[in-house]
């Protein structure tokens, strides 16, 4: 039995809890203590040294990096088969997997940032949620154009589907829905049985979000500024955001490994 360290609003969990489903692989889920706060201890702060979720345990054997346990699951569990045997149909999934990883991701967050920790407010707020929304829109174009049939991968749901997957339901829940082939996409997704269950864990945990504005406020929460998501504040207009959040002492950055 699996388990995997999780928060169900986390798309990198979400790639993994879809991709063991589509498996058929058995799984405990568990959310660790401090997650969000830079706090966590314990066996999940070992299984996960940068102290994100999802962290994958398989007996004695710990993962982080939701693409490289994606990789681990295919190679020990081969079938069925998410990653397509043909070397470039699977370079193209691995691709557009980066893309949303990096790129898509980043978007989303930000808008949790402002509509749900509440970071900007008014114009502001607008302004930024603007940008969001184009960038979205321009994305959703660009994935348009990679659909292969009825899946990323061809005529098999795959590791592009469960990489696009979370992301791109999470926009449209959000008001920035995909049209065309990419939202007829979203239904055929969502239909499947790994897929809505994991979609509803994730609005379940969706329903306490309305208190994320306080956790910042007390103190609980000091979100976790990495990478792509810091730098689409720099280059989307949300630069005080980040000199506001790091004065107040609610921003930090990633972990470092020791
Ligand atoms: N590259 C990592 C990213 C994982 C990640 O950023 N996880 C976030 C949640 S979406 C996290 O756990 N952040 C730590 C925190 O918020 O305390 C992966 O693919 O697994």
């Amino acid at each position: 039995m699996y388990i995997v360290w999780e928060h169900p609003l986390s798309p990198y969990v979400q790639k993994v809890k879809i991709a063991l489903r589509e498996k058929g692989l058995p799984f405990e889920a568990r959310m660790p203590d401090g997650i969000g706060a830079g706090g966590a201890e314990g066996a999940f702060s070992r299984a996960s040294p940068l102290q994100e979720v999802p962290a994958l345990i398989d007996g004695e054997f710990a993962l982080f990096e939701s693409g490289v346990m994606l990789e681990y699951l295919e190679d020990k569990h081969p079938e069925p088969r998410l990653i397509p045997a043909d070397p470039k149909a699977a370079a193209r999934g691995r691709m557009i997997a980066r893309i949303m990883d990096t790129q898509y991701e980043a978007i989303n967050w930000a808008v949790g940032e402002i509509k749900y920790f509440r970071r900007a407010e008014g114009d502001r707020a607008a302004a930024l949620l603007a940008e969001a929304a184009r960038q979205t829109a321009q994305l959703n174009g660009w994935l348009s154009r990679r659909l292969e049939g009825p899946w990323f991968c061809g005529e098999a749901f795959g590791y592009a589907d469960l990489s696009v997957l979370p992301c791109v339901a999470s926009a449209a829940a959000d008001g920035r829905a995909p049209e065309g082939a990419l939202a007829a996409w979203l239904e055929r997704a969502s239909a499947r049985d790994s897929v809505r269950q994991t979609l509803e864990e994730s609005r379940a945990a969706f329903a306490g979000f309305e208190l994320a504005h306080a956790a910042i406020q007390s103190g609980l929460f000091k979100r976790q500024y990495r990478d792509h998501r810091l730098e689409w504040m720099m280059r989307s207009g949300g630069a005080e955001i980040v000199r506001e959040g790091v004065n107040a002492g609610n921003i930090r950055f990633s972990t470092e490994l020791s």
